[in-house]
């Protein structure tokens, strides 16, 4: 491989957040470290644990497996394995496995003298994932509220939830989400357009730049934000659909919140005492 040669000048040691010089190597592309050795060890458990439920059935159908949660009335307690207690591990794994994969990112930043944007935002992601099996439970007091773990299974679990609150997108939070997630895909269609026009002409001709792209952009909206500008504006966009995403399901379910159904929730714009 190509790349070999500056992979070899950038394979610096140190920069580990644990285990010092232990694990402070490379398989193949890959670097390994403590948390790289605890990514393979959650990942090899909770794979295991799937295949071990679903081999008590009812099918080996990929789109039909589904590693259940417990059932609500075993509280924040554990299950019975096949009751899921499987799932409370497989949550665990998941959880461990996306934390890792994280920690990992960090020392690969550490050691290349990087920002850790790239850990935060992939902490963003898993946070999504965490407020939906950990802390909504936690506030509903069930484990019983997290997802099921099946293809099919899981978008009906979406769908069942979002009725109970009779109309999901009534849901503020969820409104501020699907916006950022719609303008993120403005953003990215935007960003990748422009960059691929002026950097990939036709055959024979050359290349054009930065320059061509602020000009493009000042010469419809006045305004060019920078091809540094993008990005930071990209994944500002980017992260905001995950946290309000992570928000907006977090905010629906908790009685102390006191916030479904959604459709009404809006009453208090109508009960404002200004109408008179
Ligand atoms: C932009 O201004 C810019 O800077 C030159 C880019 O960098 C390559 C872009 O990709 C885009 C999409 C824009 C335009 C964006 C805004 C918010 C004006």
């Amino acid at each position: 491989m190509s790349m070999l040669s500056f992979e070899q000048k950038y394979r610096v040691r140190g920069g580990t957040l644990l285990g010092g010089d232990l694990f402070d190597f490379w398989a193949g592309p890959f670097y390994v470290g403590l948390f790289g050795v605890t990514t393979i060890f959650f990942t090899i458990v909770g794979v295991s644990l799937i295949l071990w439920d679903a081999s008590h059935g009812p099918t080996w159908n990929v789109w039909q497996i589904s590693i259940e949660p417990p059932d609500v009335s075993y509280g924040l307690g554990l299950a019975p394995l096949l009751e899921g207690g499987n799932w409370q591990l497989i949550t665990i794994c998941a959880t461990g496995a996306f934390v890792s994969w994280a920690l990992r990112e960090v020392e690969i930043c550490r050691k290349l003298g990087m920002g850790y944007h790239v850990p935060i935002a992939f902490g963003v992601a898993v946070f999504a994932y965490v407020s939906l099996v950990v802390i909504r439970p936690l506030f509903m007091g069930a484990w019983g509220h997290g997802f099921p773990y099946g293809i099919f299974t899981h978008l009906d679990w979406v769908s069942n939830v979002g009725y109970q609150f009779v109309n999901f997108h009534y849901n503020p939070a969820h409104m501020i989400a699907v916006s950022f997630f719609f303008t993120t895909c403005f953003a990215l269609g935007l960003h990748g357009a422009l960059v691929l026009s002026a950097a990939n002409p036709k055959r024979g001709e050359v290349s054009k730049t930065t320059e061509h792209e602020n000009t493009y952009f000042r010469d419809i909206i006045g305004y060019s934000i920078g091809p540094l500008g993008i990005h930071r504006l990209g994944l500002f966009l980017a992260l905001n659909a995950g946290f309000w995403s992570a928000v907006c399901i977090v905010i629906s379910g908790p009685t102390f919140l006191r916030t479904g159904p959604w459709t009404t929730w809006w009453n208090w714009w109508l009960e404002m005492p200004i109408w008179g």
